[in-house]
């Protein structure tokens, strides 16, 4: 699989599926899942409601992911999954991977080629920008999905875009 890090905004991504940074209520909120349920349109919204009343009563739990329709995005799915709210006291990376390979498994699920997805649990949620873009490239690198064959970290500004690119050299 591709990995791709862009500088950009994660709705206007010409891309199969992309992932929200959701909250466990799939209701919308700031950041990220603001600016998808308000570009996407209501039948984001409609889908996230439906899935609260069967699957998801008690909301979607931290590091898991769903899909719904994309609305009026270019994308065809949004994957919403729950980042953890970042944590000096506990390691909560394990969950903040799951949420890049929950997502990469749904995508994958629906025979998308390409996924984009933000930067997880880096803004509101108050994880480090570097260890947020290390987690990522970590799961991403080791996949091997089935349909997928890229998949794009989108960085909001520019200086997000080349801390994630220095990690990505240290990495390699
Ligand atoms: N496109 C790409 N990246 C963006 C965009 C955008 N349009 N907007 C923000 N970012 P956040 P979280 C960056 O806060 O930390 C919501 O209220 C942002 O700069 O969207 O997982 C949810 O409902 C940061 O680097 O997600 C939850 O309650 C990264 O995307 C909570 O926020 C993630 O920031 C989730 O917080």
């Amino acid at each position: 699989m591709e990995i791709e890090l862009v500088q950009g905004d994660i709705t206007a991504q010409r891309v199969d599926a992309i992932v929200n940074a959701a909250n466990s209520s799939l209701l919308g909120g700031g950041g990220v899942d603001g600016a998808i349920h308000r570009r996407g349109g209501p039948a984001i919204l409609a889908e996230c409601r439906a899935l609260r009343a069967s699957r998801y009563g008690r909301g979607l739990p931290t590091g898991q992911a769903v899909a719904t329709t994309a609305g009026n995005l270019p994308a065809s799915w949004v994957v919403h999954t729950v980042g953890p709210v970042w944590s000096a006291s506990e390691d909560r990376a394990p969950l903040l991977r799951d949420c890049y390979a929950n997502s990469l498994r749904i995508a994958d699920e629906l025979g998308a080629s390409s996924v984009a997805f933000p930067l997880i649990s880096a803004g509101i949620y108050g994880w480090p920008v570097e260890d947020a873009v290390r987690q990522a490239l970590t799961v991403l690198a080791a996949a091997r999905p089935a349909t997928v064959s890229s998949a794009r970290l989108v960085l909001f500004d520019a200086v997000t875009h080349a801390t994630a690119t220095q990690v990505r050299q240290r990495l390699l």
